[in-house]
């Protein structure tokens, strides 16, 4: 080894200590994920073994020498069968094996907490429920299923963690979602992967998964002592929401407590569910579906709102559960501007933690 010149040494080693076909498994899919991979791998390496075989040994035992004159073969039923019934079998395996892990990512179990994520030319910007709001890293808790809803402010982006074996499209105007549970405490990479313009390989970062309790010291630590459905209060009542949304009796929108999840009945005659989609729609998008028995007179709030302020009124909304909790916020604009709904008096504070759940 003495002849080798010692950069090209110390670029083998460092190539080989980092030289890893797989990324480690680091979510509880990782393995499921993989046992389908390596199973496809076998089956596809036997296959070509198989044709390898027959393709020499054919090419050898029916050369021109041994069989100068051919003999036509009509055909066999029971050989095409064979070459068709076992294949089939192998990739219905891999079908229905593959479907049953596709469910499992795209379905959260119910208790999984809900992490945005926001994709745009070039960075990941995360928020999280308790108000805590980063770049370019995700910090996840080990052993809790965690939902990422995903959407993108420009271009199609593709967020995807590998030890996680977790990806999912990041697209303009739809939310998305993918879920994992972390099994062992790290820093793992996260990439986009779909080419999103000049600085797409600057799309990258760190998934930090902590123990429990490093999750939480982490959560107190970054908070900024809003909460998300707390910073959407306030965008709902600097943007004059309640100016319509105010659950007087003669307010002239609708009232929104409770409004999340339930079936709305539309101006068309249809009904729709108010998820998380129908609700950024009916902000950015308001003329499109008109809530029964209301006038078409909401402005749009396109190009006002971005989309994590978007995010913010949907988990506003979402967290509503009662008009005394409208009157609220309604009560928060009247103290507009100057105290930007932090002035509310005292006497109030117990109700409003009372009703937004954090
Ligand atoms: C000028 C009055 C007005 C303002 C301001 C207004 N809205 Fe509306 N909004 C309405 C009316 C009327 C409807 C029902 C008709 C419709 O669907 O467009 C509605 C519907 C909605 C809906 C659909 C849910 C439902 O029950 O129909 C949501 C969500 C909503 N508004 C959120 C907001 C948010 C968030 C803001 C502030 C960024 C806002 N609105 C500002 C009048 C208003
Ligand atoms: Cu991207």
């Amino acid at each position: 080894m003495s002849h080798i010149s010692p950069t090209i040494w110390q670029f083998l080693v460092k190539w080989l200590t980092n030289f890893a076909l797989f990324p480690p498994e680091a979510s509880k899919i990782a393995p499921q994920m993989d046992a389908l991979f390596f199973f496809m791998v076998l089956v596809s390496l036997i296959g070509l073994t198989a044709v390898v075989l027959l393709v020499v040994s054919f090419s050898i035992l029916y050369s021109k020498k041994r069989h100068p004159v051919a003999v036509q073969i009509e055909g066999s039923t029971l050989l095409e069968a064979t070459w068709t019934i076992i294949p089939l079998g192998l990739f219905m395996v891999m079908f229905v094996w593959g479907a049953l892990i596709y469910f499992r990512v795209y379905t959260p179990p119910a208790n999984a907490m809900n992490i945005y994520v926001v994709g745009k030319q070039w960075m990941w910007k995360a928020e999280h429920p308790g108000g805590q709001h980063e770049i370019n890293s995700l910090h996840v808790p080990v052993g809790h299923a965690v939902q990422l809803t995903l959407i993108s402010e420009d271009v199609f982006h593709s967020f995807s963690i590998p030890a996680f074996r977790v990806k999912r499209e990041a697209i303009p105007g739809r939310y998305t979602t993918v879920w994992f549970e972390a099994t062992t405490p790290g820093t793992y990479h996260l990439f986009c992967t779909q080419y999103c313009g000049t600085e797409h390989s600057h799309m990258i970062g760190d998934v930090v998964v902590l123990s429990e309790e490093d999750y939480r010291k982490w959560l107190a630590s970054s908070t900024s002592g809003n909460s998300l459905a707390q910073n959407g209060e306030r965008l709902f009542a600097s943007l004059s929401c309640a100016a319509c949304h105010n659950a007087r009796p003669d307010a002239r929108g609708p009232s929104l407590a409770n409004v999340y999840g339930s079936r709305l009945a539309l101006s068309t005659g249809g009904t729709v569910i108010a998820d998380d989609a129908y609700l950024r729609e009916s902000i950015l998008n308001p003329s499109q579906h008109i809530t029964q028995g209301y006038a078409p007179i909401m402005p749009t709030y396109q190009g006002q709102v971005s989309e994590e302020g978007v995010i913010a009124l949907v988990e506003y909304i979402r967290h509503l559960d009662s008009d005394y909790r409208v009157q609220q916020t309604t009560n928060t604009t009247d103290l507009l501007p100057e105290s930007e709904g932090k002035a509310a008096p005292a006497a109030q504070a117990p109700a409003r933690n009372g009703t937004v759940k954090p």
